[in-house]
């Protein structure tokens, strides 16, 4: 076919979770159009503005290309082989000095959406040998891994909520109207709880905030942040006090229900209904609904992972949906068939967690991982086993992680440092060496992880749209190459298709004639059907029951009940519980690159409550200083009457304001980092998750001119080699 000709290209787009099937028009290297492909079985035509900047990423200028070595002069080209040779001596130098733990890893969001990283991260892991690994997860999901972990005996074994069949959806913590859902693949997510409200049935949401998803739903419940594991804690007691559970087909698998019942025994929801900000009249309604429902789920998300009692939030969910039936069942909390499968068998035994915990604040490890809350004290606290060299891969903890400014204090005192990326930005900018990766449309596609968390069963595989040029890399060629630099070992050529195909050949369709062969003949992707029930062959705790009360939660509540949440303590100094809140134009914080995504009104305000911000004298559009124990940030104010009084919402993801970074659309906006704000001390103590909602702030107005609050970056330009 001739370069002048218009082609059609079909691929699933890579930013979030929604896996939407993408049609994309092209002239050669110049694209015409993207839209969603309407022939993709799952995502049925579905697109959100975000896909459409996939273009942006791929012609950005300001996208790296070539391997950078950091000098006194600034930044300076490399050769590849030169990039390797270096890194690995110097990787080397310091374990050889200090022990393998000597050199840390930070993963970032985007490698869960890249089968190449996913299937060669462990040959680099091997290869480099450190326990000393983090990653953005535990600033996000991490307690649904240990709930599932514990009650299910694997990790990865997570329910997602069958959206598609259920007769009432209870939503605590999410805004899949914005997000496009999380840890629930759901393209067109806004389209799919429309239906459920078509057929009869009830969405109700618990946010501090009315957020795009409640303004859509039967109802809306504003809670306190942080309060959510006594919220559920009350729903449960309600259960029990008024026999409305109902283990259906689930009643000779449960393991524990009488200690269950006995832990939630005083937590009615009189006793909570102060704490959370919600009539008990409310709570006690919404659990003979639920127990009501023909079917019934209850999802929750970002508000109840990422706060100070997120592991009891998660392991609560599951219960709710086990007592009234719902679990792995059409409708209720369901468990995805992937083609290629994550889950492992693992005949019983126990996990990872708990095995060691981290050197300076014995928080613990699991999933082979130590909490990102902690990797500023890995690094500055000397000793035995600090981190005295990095790798961060797809990652920007410094605008990502809680506690960020210290974390990049941390970053700076680094002997030596590496990125895989495709920016200079915020974190990279530290690095001694950026390995620069293919991205987006360049690349190979296949959902590893999100096949396992979606609402049906499907799969698709796309090849890459352009041809990277020689001289670029894939990540997953980069960690190969570090991998065998770092052992010496020769090339076996394996590559992920290779491993894509062979777990699909001997996964749960291989029978059928899965293959990679297969999914390249279907562009559009394969429909494997509605989720099933499948838990009896799925569950990994040996005996196939399900462990309902697992100690540590029990153990959990303790801390739940000191602390001080239901005294609805507020600290005076800092009046104000700090949210996040997420944008429909942006990706967490790499694709504020894109001029079609940031162009309009700045988004990144502090939103507040009409009352709060009569009492501080705020007006709207005003800068306000919004100011943590650990750091301030100063961002523009947007008064409504969608916020809970006493909480305020500012948007994660901003703050390209810092000097010598190369994004020269992002650096251009005025978003400031909520993270600065933020306390790396802050997390859930029973899974180490971050713990960024309900932060304690204190607001207030500024006089200034509203225009001078942020110094313009400046931005320096590239030394060439
Ligand atoms: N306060 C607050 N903080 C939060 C959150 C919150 O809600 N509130 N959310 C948390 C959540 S859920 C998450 S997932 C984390 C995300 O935390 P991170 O993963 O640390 O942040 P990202 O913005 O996803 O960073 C992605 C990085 O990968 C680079 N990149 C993009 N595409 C590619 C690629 O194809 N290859 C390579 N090699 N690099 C690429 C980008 O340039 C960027 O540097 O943030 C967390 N932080
Ligand atoms: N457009 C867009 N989509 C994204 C992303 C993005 O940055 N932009 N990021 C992606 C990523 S990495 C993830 S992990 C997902 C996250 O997906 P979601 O979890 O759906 O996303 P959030 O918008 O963070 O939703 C969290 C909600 O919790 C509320 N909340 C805060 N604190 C509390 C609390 O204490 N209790 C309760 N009940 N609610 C609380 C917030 O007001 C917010 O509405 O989104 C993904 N999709
Ligand atoms: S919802 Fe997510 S997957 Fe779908 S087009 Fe938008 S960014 Fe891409
Ligand atoms: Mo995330």
């Amino acid at each position: 076919m001739s370069e002048n000709e218009t082609q059609t290209h079909y691929r699933t787009c890579n930013i979030c979770e929604a896996m939407c099937g993408l049609e994309i028009r092209h002239r050669g290297n110049e694209i015409l159009s993207i839209r969603g492909d309407n022939d993709d079985p799952f995502s049925r035509g579905h697109i959100c503005p975000k896909a459409v900047a996939l273009q942006d990423f791929y012609n950005d200028k300001d996208r790296l290309k070539t391997p950078l070595r950091r000098t006194a002069d600034g930044w300076q080209e490399i050769r590849w082989d030169e990039a390797f040779e270096e890194i690995a001596a110097r990787f080397r130098g310091v374990q050889e000095e200090h022990g393998k733990d000597a050199v840390g890893v930070y993963l970032g969001n985007p490698n869960a959406h890249n089968f190449g990283n996913a299937i060669m991260l462990p040959r680099f892991f091997k290869a480099l040998g450190t326990n000393n690994r983090y990653s953005s997860a535990s600033a996000d999901q991490l307690p649904h891994h240990v709930a599932s972990n514990y009650m299910l005996g694997a990790g990865m074994l997570i329910p997602i909520p069958d959206i598609d069949h259920t007769d009432f959806m209870l939503i605590i913590g999410a805004n899949p109207i914005v997000s496009n859902g999380s840890l629930m693949t759901a393209p067109g997510v806004g389209k799919r709880l429309k239906a459920i409200q078509q057929r009869g049935g009830k969405v109700v949401v618990v946010d501090p905030r009315r957020t795009e998803t409640a303004r859509k739903a039967d109802q809306h419940l504003f809670i306190r942040p942080e309060t959510d594991a006594l919220f559920m804690l009350a729903l449960v007691h309600t259960l029990f006090d008024e026999q409305l559970v109902t283990l259906g087909h689930l009643a000779s698998r449960i393991d524990g229900l009488d200690q269950l019942a006995n832990a939630v025994q005083s937590y009615s929801p009189e006793s909570v209904a102060e704490a959370c900000g919600m009539p008990a009249t409310a709570i006690r309604d919404l659990a003979r609904a639920m127990a009501a429902a023909k079917s019934a789920v209850c999802y929750s998300r970002m508000g109840a992972s990422t706060q100070s009692f997120g592991g009891l939030c998660q392991w609560l969910n599951n219960v709710l949906n086990i007592l009234t039936g719902n679990f792995d069942r059409r409708g209720g909390a369901m468990f995805p068939q992937p083609a290629f499968d994550l889950v492992r068998d693992k005949k019983g035994k126990p996990s990872a967690y708990g095995r060691h915990e981290s050197r300076v604040r014995k928080l613990p490890y699991f999933n082979n991982e130590f909490p990102v809350a902690t990797l500023a004290d890995e690094i500055l606290a000397t000793g035995d086993g600090q981190i005295r060299a990095m790798i961060t891969i797809a990652g920007n903890p410094v605008l990502s992680a809680p506690g960020g400014a210290r974390l990049e204090a941390a970053f700076k005192a680094l002997d030596f440092m590496v990125s895989v990326d495709i920016y200079l930005n915020e974190t990279t900018r530290h690095a001694d060496i950026i390995l620069p990766a293919t991205t987006g449309l360049e690349v190979p596609h296949f959902d590893v992880f999100f096949n396992s968390f979606a609402v049906r069963n499907t799969a698709k595989f796309s090849g890459p749209m352009f041809e990277k040029t020689p001289d670029q890399k894939h990540d997953w060629e980069i960690l190969r190459d570090l991998a065998l630099h770092l052992t010496g070992l020769e090339d076996d050529g394996v590559t992920p298709e290779a491993m894509l195909d062979l777990g699909l050949r001997h996964g749960a369709y291989g029978k059928q004639g899965m293959s990679l062969e297969k999914l390249k003949a279907s562009p559009h992707g394969v429909d494997l059907g509605p989720l099933q029930p499948c838990l009896a062959q799925r569950i990994q705790t040996g005996d196939g029951m399900i462990r309902i009360a697992p100690q540590l939660y029990l153990e959990d509540l303790k801390r739940l009940d000191g602390s001080g949440l239901l005294q609805a303590d507020r600290n005076s100094d800092h009046p104000f519980a700090m949210i996040g809140r997420r944008l429909p134009r942006s990706h967490n914080t790499w694709t504020q690159n894109s001029h079609r995504l940031v162009k309009g009104k700045n988004p990144c305000t502090v939103q507040i409550h009409s009352a709060d911000a009569q009492k501080l004298g705020l007006e709207d559009g005003q800068t306000a200083e919004v100011r943590s124990a650990t750091g301030a940030i100063q961002l523009p104010v947007e008064v409504n009457d969608d916020m809970f009084e006493g909480v305020i919402s500012i948007p994660q993801g901003w703050g390209h304001n810092r000097p010598d970074t190369a994004m020269s659309v992002a650096e251009r906006q005025p978003g400031v980092s909520m993270n600065d704000v933020t306390d790396c001390q802050r997390i859930d103590a029973l899974t180490g998750n971050a713990a960024f909602n309900g932060t304690r702030v204190a607001v207030r107005g500024l006089t200034d001119d509203p225009g001078s609050a942020q110094a313009p970056p400046n931005r320096p330009p590239l030394a060439s080699a």
